[in-house]
């Protein structure tokens, strides 16, 4: 109850004071604004812009491009929901293997006997490349979004982005493949490195190989980046199996061609040593603006 009085002289000063510069305003900017418009401070300062800047997903693949781009290849973009024949059927993949299983893959329609599905490489723009093209010389670089049926982790993730690269021709070798993964990754990873490759399996390439670059943190002696063997993998690849060709109309008897693909994201980790996949996706400002300064807009 005391304080009532109080109360009401504070909000009547408030309200004289109010009215007051309201006053001032209105007499300032004149009461109809007329043909002039209202009369501004020109000079005063307006809200500082804050510039974005590039994610490093995005930094490294247009490097990716960059360099590929600059060996001839042409960028070929496709779709991220598939159908079963783009993505598994056209790329020699057996009718049981797990990858199309729901276990692994996310199906958007099924019960068909081509059913749509999210992509899980972008192998299938290839495919759609080679379809459209059929002629070669093909050069194609394809970068894209891909999705996998996987529980969130520091080294899986459902959401990735990867790059594959084809090349058709008469007369592709292996030796072609060794020497535009090693122009690559000199380009990528500095002139020193070195490049090695391991046996693998891709069921849309035979022979087929896992590549690694030399650990450029430690030049190869051995650190944690590399867990003390000098070398980092960086991708798969391999000759183009003569099947893959075949299913998109290309003549395997005349024409061979190598492929190969890499995860974007794990290039970037391996560029800026960040050990967490969760970063690249929970857009933490404190992450993003590490790399502000490593881009100009
Ligand atoms: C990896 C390995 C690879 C390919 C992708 C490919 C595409 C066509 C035909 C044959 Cl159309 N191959 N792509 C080949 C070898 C490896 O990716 O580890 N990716 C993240």
């Amino acid at each position: 109850k005391e304080m009532k009085r109080e109360f009401g002289r504070t909000l009547n000063e408030l309200k004289n004071a109010a009215q007051e510069t309201i006053d001032r305003l209105r007499d300032n900017i004149g009461e109809e604004g007329g043909s002039e418009g209202p009369k501004q401070d020109l000079s005063m300062r307006g809200d500082p812009l804050e510039l974005g800047s590039r994610h490093p997903v995005s930094i490294v693949r247009q490097e990716i491009v960059d360099i590929f781009r600059k060996f001839g290849y042409d960028v070929a973009e496709g779709p991220e929901v598939e159908d079963d024949y783009h993505v598994f059927e056209a790329l020699n993949f057996p009718p049981n293997h797990p990858a199309r299983d729901m276990q692994d893959t996310f199906f958007v329609s099924t019960g068909h006997p081509n059913p749509l599905l999210l992509r899980t490489h972008t192998s299938s723009v290839q495919v759609r490349t080679m379809e459209r093209m059929k002629n070669p010389p093909i050069r194609v670089i394809c970068p894209g979004r891909v999705f996998r049926n996987e529980a969130i982790s520091a080294r899986a993730h459902c959401i990735l982005h990867q790059e594959e690269g084809l090349y058709i021709d008469k007369n592709v070798t292996f030796a072609d493949l060794k020497q535009a993964i090693l122009l690559f990754a000199r380009e990528m990873f500095g002139p020193d490195t070195q490049i090695r490759m391991r046996p693998s399996y891709f069921p849309f390439t035979e022979p087929s190989a896992e590549v690694d670059v030399s650990c450029n943190i430690c030049k190869g002696k051995g650190c944690n980046i590399c867990k003390g063997t000098g070398w980092l993998e960086i991708m798969g690849c391999g000759m183009v199996d003569p099947n893959v060709l075949e299913a998109s109309g290309i003549d395997s008897k005349v024409y061979s061609g190598f492929a190969f693909g890499m995860g974007v994201e794990r290039i970037a980790m391996l560029k800026w040593q960040v050990n967490d996949l969760r970063h690249y996706f929970e857009n933490d400002m404190r992450f993003l603006r590490e790399f502000a300064t490593a881009t100009e807009v």
